[in-house]
């Protein structure tokens, strides 16, 4: 209820009555007085006039379902919201929605996770309310074997939608790390229910450094958050909706073409590998070679100092100058 008296607010381009929210609602006047004052004890600004009734007029930086909708009304790529305080992981709750109910897409945000995960069993940090833990539940129809392209397709999504909105320039380590600085501010996993040749569902987990000040000392000397380096406070609000938005343009085009030949050229220049000497572990095998280019199926392509090249289709790659990196 509580939300729904938010999205009468947040309709409203003016003051709103509480008789007209109780209308509209089904509950009693003092059901509508009594929800506005748990709006105001979570940050919200709502003046309220006698005779005019109430008017919204500061929102906090916090995730609300309604608002989120509200926020990505234009976007079809996103059917369902859901926003918690906190959860083990925003990927495992969108396995489980997935698994419960026929939803077709679904966007989860949380305020923290308690148990935030990164690939092969590591962890994602998440600290409460100050970076954005989110998960897209997509069913995209595409091959299997295409899938891991989305996560260099969200990769660029990421990173163009936070130098836009914060004018700070972030890089793609190839193949899921957005970094600042030469740390690290944003992971990505990518997640995938199918079939030989079916998708059930892919999901697409993005955990960003928003305003964090410190890590903890098991992740100091990799991470950074956008707040450390740009000196601001930034609406995580904004940069989840616009990460979204710049997601759908790049998958809708993805969708027709299942390559990634149309983002090639601005992959290849925001990505931080190019160039740069790496170190590549392939099936417990250490690699050192420089690295050339990502291809149109998102493959890393390293040359060995002997000239033979390499074509890398996932591992762990360290990049020279990153990540405390420097032998
Ligand atoms: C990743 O794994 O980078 C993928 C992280 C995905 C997190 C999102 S948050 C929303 C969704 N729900 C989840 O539960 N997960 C997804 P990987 O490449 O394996 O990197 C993990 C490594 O990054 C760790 O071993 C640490 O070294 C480092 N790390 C952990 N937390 C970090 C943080 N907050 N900032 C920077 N680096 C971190």
């Amino acid at each position: 209820m509580k939300e729904n008296v938010l999205q009468l607010l947040m309709q409203a381009k003016d003051f709103i009555s509480g008789e007209e929210m109780s209308r509209i609602l089904g509950v009693s006047r003092t059901a509508i007085w009594k929800h506005i004052n748990k709006l105001k004890e979570e940050g919200y600004t709502i003046t309220s006039i006698t005779n005019k009734g109430y008017k919204l007029s500061f929102i906090p930086d916090q995730f609300n379902a309604h608002e989120l909708q509200n926020l990505l009304k234009e976007c079809k790529l996103i059917d369902e919201y859901y926003t918690y305080d906190t959860i083990d992981s925003t990927n495992k709750q969108a396995k489980r929605v997935a698994a419960e109910h026929p939803v077709t897409s679904a966007l989860f945000i949380s305020e923290e996770q308690t148990l935030g995960i990164g690939r092969r069993g590591r962890a994602w940090v998440s600290n409460a309310g100050t970076g954005i833990y989110m998960s897209m539940l997509l069913r995209p129809s595409i091959k299997p074997v295409n899938a891991p392209m989305l996560t260099l397709i969200a990769g660029l999504a990421v990173c163009t939608a936070i130098t836009e909105l914060t004018h700070l320039k972030c890089q793609i380590k190839w193949p899921n790390d957005i970094v600042l600085n030469s740390k690290k501010i944003c992971g990505i996993l990518t997640e995938m229910s199918s079939e030989m040749d079916y998708i059930n569902y892919v999901i697409i987990g993005i955990g960003i450094n928003v305003n964090n000040e410190t890590f903890d000392e098991t992740i100091e000397q990799v991470a950074t958050s956008l707040k450390l380096v740009g000196g601001e406070i930034y609406s995580r609000k904004d940069i989840a909706v616009g990460i979204v938005q710049e997601f759908e343009k790049l998958y809708d085009i993805f969708l027709k073409e299942e390559s990634l030949r149309f983002i090639l050229d601005a992959y290849n220049q925001a990505c931080v590998n190019v160039g740069k000497l790496v170190k590549v572990e392939v099936k417990g095998e250490i690699l050192i070679g420089q690295s050339l280019r990502v291809t149109e199926q998102g493959d890393l392509v390293v040359k060995k100092e002997d000239g033979e090249e390499l074509i890398i289709h996932s591992g762990e790659v360290s990049v020279r100058g990153l990540y405390g990196y420097v032998d």
